[in-house]
């Protein structure tokens, strides 16, 4: 494992790492680092040394780590009740569905736990809707998605997934599945014509392709030809919600209102695995009691600490904090003069680099150095690396991380 051959790492870091190897699955390849603590925009390894984390557990810590509101929110409840089932009602449930439904707009929302969790329920609700709705014949209903998409690690999750890396070997696949090219409208438009399409699920960003911003206008476009087909616009929103790309939902940029919205991550403020389904009456209503559910969706312990970590994004402001932000990170790395960077690209705190492997050096050998400069980061497919800090990091924070980045691609080239 070449982990154990990383110089850098303490014994105790070693010796952490050994454990995982020896008693964990494989199911990951983490940058040689062991976290220890986490506030704020920072974080600090076993050893006491402090980063910037600029992954922020894949945006699922927009708000910061361990933000005062949302552990007390947790801490609070916690002390009182954490878990009831959906068998019975508890005190929680419908203040938390009374205040996300509008601060979203939404008539309801069906409360789940992981991203993927809520993918699924989407795709259930928008079958149901095409079977009750739309009249299409029974396990007829088709589903559109695009290439290149990341929708979470589940078999319905991965069969909408043209990455071998996320469905090899874990066939057979559910069907009813047309996958298209992202950020093609004619694409859309012609797939559409099959009368037996429930649904369009896309991510706003690609956020695991490598932070693909598709061209302006896309959304709304892609959102016109779904309305006109009768088919359900469908926006996973996981990752690029909650303020992360400059507006409350990547959406907003377009002004459109999907018919279904995927919330997960950092709805949960970091701190629980929080995830929800939004959409008016007509739809949420085609599932009926009993037709799905979870054992820990909704529980009251999620409940308060979702609805601290919305009041928190609004209340600090972090989306237009993401918005104005994102522009100084962008312009700021445009400004480093080095082989190694092929472009930057993003949206709000939604950022990548994509590297020019040069000397020998790739995207994995500049998150190490930019490790042992003080900055975590890790890169996505290929050599692209993703930066995406919590949402309340300064202006003066910013900068010091942009000159980590500087100093740590110019080591390469210097
Ligand atoms: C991993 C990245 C990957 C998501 C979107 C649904 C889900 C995700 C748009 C599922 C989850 C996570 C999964 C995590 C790494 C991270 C990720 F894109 F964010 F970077 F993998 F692609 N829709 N994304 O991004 O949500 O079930 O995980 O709560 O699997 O390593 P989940």
């Amino acid at each position: 494992m070449e982990t154990v051959k990383d110089k850098t790492l303490s014994e105790k870091a070693l010796r952490l790492i050994e454990m995982e190897d020896r008693y964990g699955a494989h199911n990951y390849h983490p940058l040689p680092v062991v976290l220890a603590k986490g506030k704020g925009v920072f974080v600090w390894d076993v050893d006491g040394k402090k980063y910037y984390d600029f992954l922020s557990a894949y945006s699922a810590v927009n708000q910061g780590h361990c933000h005062p509101r949302i552990i007390k929110a947790l801490t609070d409840q916690a002390e009182i009740m954490t878990l009831t089932s959906r068998a019975f009602h508890n005190d929680c449930l419908g203040e938390f569905e009374k205040y996300a439904t509008e601060f979203f707009g939404y008539d309801k929302i069906l409360p789940m736990n992981t991203g993927a969790e809520g993918v699924e329920t989407a795709l259930k609700l928008a079958r149901k809707w095409a079977y009750n709705k739309k009249g299409v014949p029974e396990n007829q209903a088709k589903i559109i998605c695009c290439q290149g998409n990341f929708h979470g690690r589940t078999v319905l999750a991965v069969s909408l997934s043209n990455d071998p890396e996320s469905y090899g070997g874990f066939g057979p696949f559910v069907p009813g599945i047309t996958k298209i090219p992202y950020n093609d409208t004619a694409a859309l438009a012609e797939a559409v014509k099959d009368p037996n399409v429930a649904g369009f699920i896309v991510e706003p960003i690609q956020g695991e392709a490598g932070v693909f911003v598709p061209d302006d206008g896309y959304l709304a476009k892609c959102y016109e030809i779904c309305k006109a087909a009768n088919v359900l616009f469908i926006a996973d929103e996981v990752q690029t919600g909650i303020a992360r790309t400059g507006k409350m939902l990547a959406s907003d940029h377009e002004n459109i209102r999907p018919d279904i919205i995927i919330l997960g991550k950092a709805i949960g403020g970091g701190v629980l695995p929080v995830s929800a389904v939004l959409a008016d009456d007509h739809i949420m209503l085609c599932i009926k009691p009993g037709e799905h559910g979870s054992t820990f969706g909704g529980n009251p312990l999620a409940c308060r600490v979702a609805i601290a970590s919305l009041q928190v994004i609004k209340e600090e402001k972090l989306a237009e904090r993401a918005n104005k932000m994102g522009e100084l990170f962008r312009n700021e790395l445009r400004k480093i003069e080095s082989p190694m960077i092929k472009l930057v690209r993003g949206k709000g705190l939604l950022n990548a680099m994509v590297i020019q492997p040069a000397h020998g050096k790739e995207a994995w050998d500049v998150c190490l150095k930019m490790r042992d400069n003080g900055l975590l980061a890790k890169p996505t497919h290929g050599d692209i690396i993703r930066f995406a800090p919590p949402l309340v990091i300064t202006e003066e924070q910013l900068m010091e991380a942009v000159s980590i980045i500087k100093k740590s691609i110019l080591s390469f080239t210097a």
